[in-house]
């Protein structure tokens, strides 16, 4: 039944759980991923015989893809997403949780003989630069080649994972089958007691790339607890001032909400001397060092990036990353086999061919690509990518920033008062739901730290992992809230964003260095208005800077009950700190 047995592991715990789940799906062959460049291109030339991908135009984007999904599997799905910890209280009220035995049971009955007439791929991954000791090894089975080549590019795959592993058994387990990719039957399932993910029914994203959501953060933030680290939903970035000082940032933003912008930020021409580089574009590892500072490490290898909105104006270095060995999902294509999304420079094309494979034109009445289309790209392509995403110990953060998408009542940026007073802001964030995760697009939702979707354990508990953290701490980072996204009463952003953003960023990092000051306002710190640079930006004056500055308590007074109410969910776990917190939140806007 073995395809490619020379690449089969000798490592037994691997070997009889690839048997047991090969016994149970009845695959026609077993494929031994081992990472190769050989078998790269024989994996994409497979695809495209079954039609599953189309080779793009290879003169304009060498060595890209694209495939389309089933209109009814285009992002991640909360609603079917479950925890299954062995009492409900552990999975706590945030996450959808069934009993692991039923849950199993269940499972079983749609995983038997799913594979008949299949292949099952065996890939074996690295989360996390090999030789850290943050690093953590994952096995994905899958019956879907689209996991395989979208997983070669978004972590580390093949020999490498085994030589980690050793002879050990302390691996992700992690099972996926598309079975008929139908809603009705798909369920994304963690079991964190025993490092094991179950998903069927879908072929995308974050549901099916075992190594990311799943086991990055809702296993991750799982096993962080337990082993005293931090799994988060965060970009890693490094700013260099003219003097070519360092220093490392991460930054919390819900799915959509900038994360890829962010860390790939080109700094606006009159910054100059200042260089931001990329270590991670979603998820950190972080956790305290001997120095009594807290380091980070990105574990993929990738990006999986919103393509709609992504242009040589608002992320240029993405533009230049996903100009070759990229896969695009779900965006447009023109008559010349290239790709094209609504927010894509220059013209709109007169003729295309949509996300779902039927004609467009521009007087058409729905868009081109889907508004959570993506590209899957490698890091190695970022033109910014930092040296440091190799370091084995990671970087020491200096600052973390919360950010969510606001047309109201939060400032462009504040900073905590304290680590407590900084989970606070994290714990309360609020952001209007994207197209990233089905239902809902608009609304405004409490996201803790932009994990709602992805804390694999009870949230108030969560919290307090937070505050338990910073005690740990010798040296915590400070925190920041940022908000892009204040519109003003014309329905306007009132921020330019995107480049401009260093300029909340350069306040972050002198603030942390200790040479730029600040006021104290009921919310926060803000940065003095005489200091905060807006040279060069084109109608945007001082007094523009303090509209998106504004506190208005009245909208606070709102604000705070919406973040009481949240808070009431979780009332039988959630930490005293925050409790203190919001009793002089509301005793500072009275
Ligand atoms: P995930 O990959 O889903 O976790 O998201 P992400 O946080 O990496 O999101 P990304 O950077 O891809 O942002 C997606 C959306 O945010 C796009 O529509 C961007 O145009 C928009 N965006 C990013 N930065 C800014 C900004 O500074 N201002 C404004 N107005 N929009 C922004
Ligand atoms: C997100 O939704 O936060 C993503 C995309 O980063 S996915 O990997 O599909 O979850
Ligand atoms: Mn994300």
């Amino acid at each position: 039944m073995d395809h490619q047995g020379c690449n089969k592991p000798s490592n037994q715990a691997v070997l009889d759980f690839v048997a047991k789940v090969a016994k149970l799906t009845t695959p026609d062959q077993v494929f031994w991923i081992d990472g190769s460049e050989a078998e790269k291109q024989s994996l994409y030339d497979q695809a495209v015989a079954d039609g599953i991908l189309m080779k793009l135009n290879q003169e304009k984007l060498p060595g890209c893809y694209y495939g389309r999904s089933n209109p009814n599997d285009v992002a991640r799905v909360e609603q079917l997403t479950f925890i299954c910890t062995p009492t409900r209280e552990e999975a706590g009220p945030t996450n959808n949780w069934a009993a692991p035995a039923e849950m199993h049971t269940k499972l079983n009955g749609l995983l038997a003989g799913c594979m008949k007439g299949r292949t099952m791929y065996v890939i074996p991954y690295l989360m996390g630069p090999a030789g850290s000791p943050l690093t953590k090894v994952g096995i994905e089975i899958t019956d879907s080649i689209m996991v395989v080549l979208n997983m070669r590019i978004m972590a580390r795959i093949g020999a490498l994972a085994y030589k980690h592993l050793g002879g050990g058994d302390d691996f992700n387990r992690g099972i996926h089958s598309m079975l008929d990719i139908n809603p009705e039957r798909r369920f994304i399932v963690h079991f964190p007691q025993e490092n094991t993910i179950v998903s069927v029914g879908s072929n995308y994203g974050g549901n099916v790339l075992l190594g990311k959501k799943c086991l990055a953060l809702r296993i991750g933030s799982y096993l962080g607890r337990n082993e005293g680290w931090m799994a988060e939903h965060m970009l890693l970035l490094c700013v260099e001032n003219p003097q070519g000082k360092k220093a490392y940032v991460a930054a919390a933003f819900p799915s959509a909400c900038g994360k890829t912008n962010f860390a790939m930020m080109i700094p606006p021409a009159h910054f100059n001397g200042w260089k931001i580089t990329t270590i991670g574009d979603d998820i950190a590892w972080m956790r305290p060092g001997p120095d009594g500072r807290l380091y980070a490490i990105n574990p993929e290898a990738g990006y999986f990036g919103v393509a709609p909105g992504t242009n040589y104006k608002s992320n240029p270095n993405a533009m230049k990353t996903i100009a070759k060995d990229t896969i695009y999902t779900n965006v447009a294509l023109t008559e010349d086999l290239d790709v094209w999304w609504e927010g894509k420079d220059g013209p709109v094309p007169a003729k295309l061919t949509d996300w779902k494979g039927n004609p467009w034109t521009p007087a058409s009445t729905e868009k081109a690509a889907h508004p959570n289309s993506r590209f899957t790209a490698p890091m190695a392509n970022n033109p910014v990518l930092a040296s440091e995403v190799e370091a084995a110990a990671g970087v020491p953060i200096s600052a973390i920033i919360f950010g969510g998408r606001r047309a109201s009542t939060m400032p462009l940026v504040m900073e905590a008062f304290s680590w407590s007073h900084g989970v606070y802001l994290g714990a309360s964030m609020g952001s209007e739901m994207t197209a990233a995760a089905v239902g809902g697009a608009g609304q405004v939702r409490r996201d803790p730290m932009a994990m709602l979707p992805f804390a694999g354990y009870d949230m108030g508990e969560y919290f307090g992992h937070w505050l338990q953290m910073g005690k740990a701490l010798k040296f915590a980072p400070q925190i920041y809230h940022v908000n892009w996204f204040r519109k003003d009463k014309d329905g306007n952003f009132m921020w330019p964003g995107f480049g401009e953003n260093m300029r909340v960023l350069k306040w972050v990092v002198e603030r942390c260095e200790g040479t730029a000051g600040a006021y104290e306002t009921p919310v926060g710190r803000m940065p003095l208005p005489c200091e905060f640079d807006v040279e060069g930006l084109d109608g945007f004056t001082k007094e523009s800077f303090e509209a998106v500055q504004k506190i208005d308590k009245e909208e606070w007074k709102k604000e705070l009950l919406l973040q009481t109410e949240f808070f009431l969910t979780l009332n039988r776990t959630l930490p005293k700190e925050l409790v203190f917190e919001r009793e002089l939140l509301a005793s500072r806007i009275s």
